[in-house]
């Protein structure tokens, strides 16, 4: 490994990803294409793919270090939420529908601003060689590190006992990278495209949140390996860290295929129990850009 510019951070690509497997810096090997016709296979089919291995072992223990050292910056919440997010009952609908079903998130997240600009999780989730393979998988023009200073990257921990339950992302896909898995439970389950843009699938989410087990998919996922997954249609959660086991710890990279994106004031608290002025501007902006309220 190359030594970084200041102690051993793993500071290039090659030193990051196992790039005689991933070649990311030459997108017109076989190698590259293959990766990304398997990913795509993935993607189309059931919104997932899982790049084996992608990190390289000595570059997964740094990362892994860098998690644990900012793990004291951790914002946890509590709360008990349905699917899209909501905290609050909706007398529209029966009290056993999925609106009205609320269940426990009691992980926590990591903010991107502990991670500073010369660590090797940010040069991971920055490198424009990342975003173009990313990219490719998606089938997009292109993609820009989320500019949110706190969601852009960020870590999701699970402590023992804890649960990231049944829900749908509000993006359109996440990468996700596993540095430190639980002993037991811990595990990345999804229900593939449940809700449709036509159809919001209320009978199969119902029976999901209810226990069902019907269409379930168990992700193998290994420490070291990439997860690209579209959030917006398959149902999934981090099921429950069995309260003797290791914390589970997953690094999140978000992308957008705009640049200079920053996320709502109001999603944001709720993540991450406080906005930077970043965020208050750019509400501001948004307000004066149409005239209107949201
Ligand atoms: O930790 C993970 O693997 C993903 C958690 C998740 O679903 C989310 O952050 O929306
Ligand atoms: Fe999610």
């Amino acid at each position: 490994m190359t030594a970084g510019p200041n102690n051993n951070i793993p500071d290039s690509l090659d030193d990051l990803i196992d790039t005689d497997r991933y070649p990311l810096s030459s997108p017109d090997s076989t190698l590259y294409r293959q990766s990304v016709e398997q990913a795509r296979a993935g993607l189309r089919s059931v919104g997932c793919a899982v790049i084996k291995d992608f990190i390289r072992p000595e570059a997964l223990a740094v990362l892994s270090q860098e998690i644990w050292d900012r793990k004291p910056t951790t914002h946890f919440s509590t709360e008990t939420i349905n699917p899209y997010f909501h905290v609050t009952e909706n007398v529209d609908f029966p009290a056993d529908h999925p609106v009205n079903t609320f269940l426990e998130r009691s992980s926590g997240f990591i903010p991107g601003d502990s991670w500073e600009e010369t660590t090797s999780t940010r040069t991971l989730f920055e490198h424009p060689d990342l975003c173009r393979f990313l990219a490719d998988c998606l089938e997009l023009p292109e993609l820009f590190p989320y500019a949110d200073p706190l969601a852009g990257l960020t870590a999701n921990i699970l402590d023992p006992d804890q649960i990231f339950t049944w829900h749908f992302d509000t993006n359109e896909f996440a990468v996700t990278v596993l540095v430190e898995e639980a002993d037991e439970g811990g595990l990345f389950e999804y229900v593939p495209n449940i809700r449709s843009n036509g159809d919001e699938g209320f009978e199969a989410i119902a029976s999901v949140l209810s226990g069902g087990r019907t269409g379930v998919h168990t992700l193998d996922l290994r420490p070291g390996d990439l997860q690209i997954f579209r959030g917006r249609y398959s149902l999934h959660q981090v099921s429950r860290v069995a309260s003797d086991s290791k914390p589970r710890h997953a690094a999140i990279l978000a992308y957008t295929e705009q640049p200079g994106v920053i996320g709502r004031v109001e999603r944001t608290r709720q993540l991450f129990g406080r906005v930077l002025p970043a965020h208050v501007d750019a509400e501001r902006q948004r307000v004066r850009s149409d005239q209107l309220i949201d």
